[in-house]
Parts: structure tokens; C-alpha cells; sequence
């Protein structure tokens, strides 16, 4: 296990000690040991070398008498702070964003998954090629021990690399084309797209995961207590006996100080975000400092251009909680399969407003309106006369659009 010390800013605005444990847990993700953590209060980095004058050359005597293998700065550092700083540290230099990039790239598995990591490494690593040639050399590419997609040693050229991002872009073109087509066919149909967005290990798979289950459906998605679980975006058909349907989506979480190549370069997996008619905000409810994570959220969603788009806040975990909190937020616990009907409500009137009581009458040779009628409404009761059924029925506002020429009454509930 490769040893590191890790060194981030005090700025005021974020803290420091919990951003620093994130970043041991992005350490710890690609096998790499915390030996110590520097920090310093300034409202931003020195320019030239990160922290200033005093305190670098403490940080170097101790990596020096610890011997670490890597220095890990929590910002991203420009090309010219890493040429500095390689020369005066005898230990490699990596940032947050090459971290986050190297777990990414070791995950791929999707095609369009290791063209996006691709090029946001490519990306990443175009203007800092002349500081980081030591240090990318001795990893063997642009990942941090070069395991699955980066296995590609990265030609450290230039025109290499141009030529690179030109052709990862043309492919990642021809994939988000073919993703197009499959989502032409959905919006034909019409069908609501609801996206399960927040911060990495918030539970998002797990809440597409709970609400399956209340549908009775096997199409499981991963989840796991690791740090970017998720690296696609999966889509599942939500349909409910007596409610119309709807399409949920799991994505990859967010992460504070996200490389900025990277929302740019995982447009096309995030496309559903900026798409959907809703978007669930899932917050893990068990981490006292989730107010953090929210910043991070509301900026992403900001960059996807889906800060307009209508967003519930859905707090995970309440079976970790000691005692139940009393605010007017939904909790939910998808280890105890709490609050679920609640959750999937709260989404039907969202999306198609709130419940009414509705008669229908219907002849009946109006066979597929009668179907949708049993698909998709709750059925109170049922008459019939000569030539017509008569349904009473529990409805959203929206589905009587579908129904309007058989409407005879409404009610509100
Ligand atoms: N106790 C408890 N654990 C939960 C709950 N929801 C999710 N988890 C666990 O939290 C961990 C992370 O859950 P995921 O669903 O993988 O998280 P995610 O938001 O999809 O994370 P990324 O894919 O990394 O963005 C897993 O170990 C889940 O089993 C919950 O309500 N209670
Ligand atoms: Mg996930």
C-alpha cells in the first residue's frame, strides 16, 4: 500500500477535517494509506505552491521523516503549481480530480462510461503534461496504478493527446446518438422521467432499489457502501397495478471539488437529469453533515442546467437515526422499507397532480379505454347500464386528460 500525506485549504466556506476525510476515503478507494493530513487557514491557494512558504516546508519535512510515497492535494492544481511543486516535493504530486478520475477509470465497464472517463482524463491531463511527466511516468498513465481503462499507457504528447480527445469525442458522439434513439422511442410514449440525483453514497441506488421492490420487479441496480458505486445511469420502467407509469433513473453521485472536465465529458450519462420531469434529490439523512453535500447538489445540478427542473428532498437512512426526526422532510429507510408508499405518492402527485374521485362512462365496445381504465386508476365501484359501464374511480388531476370524453362528474378527495 502506497503511503500519502494529504494537504487542503481552510478557506472558511467548506470544512476542512471532513473534506479531508473524504478525500482519505478517495485514497483508501484506490488502495493508497493516510499517514497525515496539513492543512491551512487562507481564503485560497497560493498560486505558485498551494500552501504558503512555511508552511510547504513543513509538510515536506514530515513527508520526508514519514517517508510517504505521494503528496494528495484537495484542490485541483494548476499545470504551474504542479511543475512547483514536483520539483520541490521527492514524492509524487497528485490532486483531488486525478483521484476521482483514477477510481472512475478503474471502474468503467460500459463503453460509454470509458469513453467519457476517457476523454475527461485526456482533458485533464492536456495542459499539465509538462509538470505531471514524473509523476504520470512512474504511474504508467493517467490513472493512479493504471488498472482497467487507463491500462492504454497515455502517450505523454501533445499531439498525441489532441488527437486523442478529438477521436474519444467523435465516438462519444456516435454513442450518444445510438442512447438518443433508444430515448426518442420512450418520449413517443410520453412517459414521465423521474431522476434520482445527490452526493456519492447517499443511497440513491438503494431507493430505486426499495421502490422495485414495492412494484415486485427483479431489476435490482448495484449498490454498495463504497464511494462512486454507481459509474451509468440505469433506467427503470416504474408501473404499479391501479397508477400510471413512470421511468426512474439511477445516475453516478456527486462528489465536492468534481474535476471540472468531467460534467462536461459525462454529459451524456447525466443526460436524463437535465431531461426529467422530476428530479429526487436523495440526501443521506444519517450524516450530520449533509448541509455539505447540498452545495455540491444544488451546483451540479446548476452545471446540468436542471436547476429549474421541480426537485423533492428525500433524507435516506432514517433507520440509522436514534430518534425520529420531527421536520416536515420525507424519511425513508430502505433497509427497513420505511416511508416507501409515501415516497412513491409523493411522485405520482408531482408528476400528475393531486388525487380526485371521477365517474367514467364508458360503451363497451371502448375495450382499450376500459383497459387503461383498470391499468391505470383505482377502481371503487363498477355499474352498468344497457349499452355502458360506469366507473367510479380514484384518478390524478393529469391522467383525465386520457378520459375526458367519458367524464361525468369529478369530486375532490
Ligand atoms: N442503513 C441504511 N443503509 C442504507 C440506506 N439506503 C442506502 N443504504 C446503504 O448505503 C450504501 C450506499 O447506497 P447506494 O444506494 O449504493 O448509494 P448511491 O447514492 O447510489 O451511491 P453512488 O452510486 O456511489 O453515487 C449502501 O451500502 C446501501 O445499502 C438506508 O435507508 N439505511
Ligand atoms: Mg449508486
Amino acid at each position: 500500500m502506497d503511503k500519502a500525506i494529504l494537504i487542503g485549504i481552510d478557506d472558511g466556506l467548506k470544512e476542512i477535517e471532513y473534506s479531508l476525510l473524504e478525500l482519505e476515503n478517495l485514497a483508501k478507494t484506490l488502495k493508497i494509506e493516510t499517514i497525515g493530513k496539513f492543512w491551512q487557514k487562507r481564503p485560497f491557494p497560493n498560486p505558485k505552491t498551494y500552501l504558503g512558504k512555511g508552511k510547504i516546508a513543513e509538510v515536506k519535512n514530515a513527508s520526508e521523516a514519514l517517508d510517504a510515497d505521494i503528496v494528495i492535494f484537495n484542490d485541483e492544481l494548476t499545470p504551474s503549481q504542479i511543475r512547483t511543486l514536483e520539483k520541490y516535493f521527492n514524492t509524487q504530486i497528485v490532486d483531488r480530480s486525478f483521484l476521482i478520475l483514477s477510481i472512475f477509470s478503474e471502474r468503467a465497464e460500459t463503453k460509454g462510461a470509458y469513453l467519457e472517463v476517457s476523454l475527461a482524463q485526456q482533458k485533464y491531463l492536456l495542459p499539465r503534461l509538462v509538470g505531471m511527466r514524473d509523476s504520470l511516468s512512474r504511474q504508467g498513465g493517467g490513472t493512479y496504478n493504471a488498472k482497467g481503462p487507463g491500462e492504454t499507457k497515455l502517450e505523454l504528447d501533445r499531439r498525441t493527446i489532441l488527437r486523442t480527445i478529438k477521436s474519444l469525442e467523435k465516438d462519444l458522439k456516435k454513442w450518444e446518438k445510438e442512447n438518443t434513439l433508444n430515448r426518442k422511442k420512450r418520449t413517443l410514449k410520453a412517459i414521465p422521467i423521474v431522476s434520482l440525483v445527490g452526493y456519492t453514497n447517499a443511497g440513491k441506488s438503494a431507493t430505486l432499489n426499495s421502490l422495485l421492490t414495492v412494484i415486485e420487479s427483479d431489476k435490482r441496480v448495484f449498490e454498495k457502501d463504497v464511494l462512486f458505486a454507481t459509474l451509468r445511469t440505469h433506467t427503470r420502467k416504474i408501473k404499479k397495478k391501479g397508477y400510471p407509469a413512470f421511468i426512474l433513473t439511477d445516475t453516478i453521485g456527486f462528489i465536492d471539488k468534481l474535476p471540472h472536465a468531467f460534467v462536461n465529458a459525462f454529459k451524456a450519462t447525466l443526460y436524463e437529469v437535465s431531461n426529467s420531469d422530476l428530479i429526487l434529490n436523495i440526501i443521506d439523512g444519517s450524516d450530520p453533515k449533509n448541509y455539505l453535500h447540498q452545495i455540491t447538489t444544488n451546483q451540479v445540478l446548476k452545471e446540468l442546467a436542471a436547476e429549474n427542473i421541480p426537485t423533492l428532498e428525500i433524507y435516506t437512512k432514517l433507520d440509522l437515526l436514534k430518534e425520529r426526526p420531527l421536520d416536515e422532510n420525507l424519511w425513508i429507510s430502505n433497509l427497513e422499507d420505511t416511508n416507501l408508499d409515501a415516497l412513491l405518492h409523493l411522485i405520482y402527485e408531482n408528476l400528475f397532480g393531486s388525487s380526485l374521485l371521477a365517474t367514467l362512462e364508458v360503451p363497451y365496445q371502448d375495450q382499450s379505454i376500459i383497459a387503461l381504465i383498470n391499468d391505470e386508476t383505482r377502481i371503487i365501484k363498477t355499474s352498468y347500464t344497457n349499452n355502458s359501464s360506469l366507473y367510479e374511480v380514484i384518478i390524478f388531476r393529469k391522467q383525465l386528460e386520457s378520459f375526458k370524453d367519458y367524464l361525468i362528474k369529478t369530486k375532490f378527495l
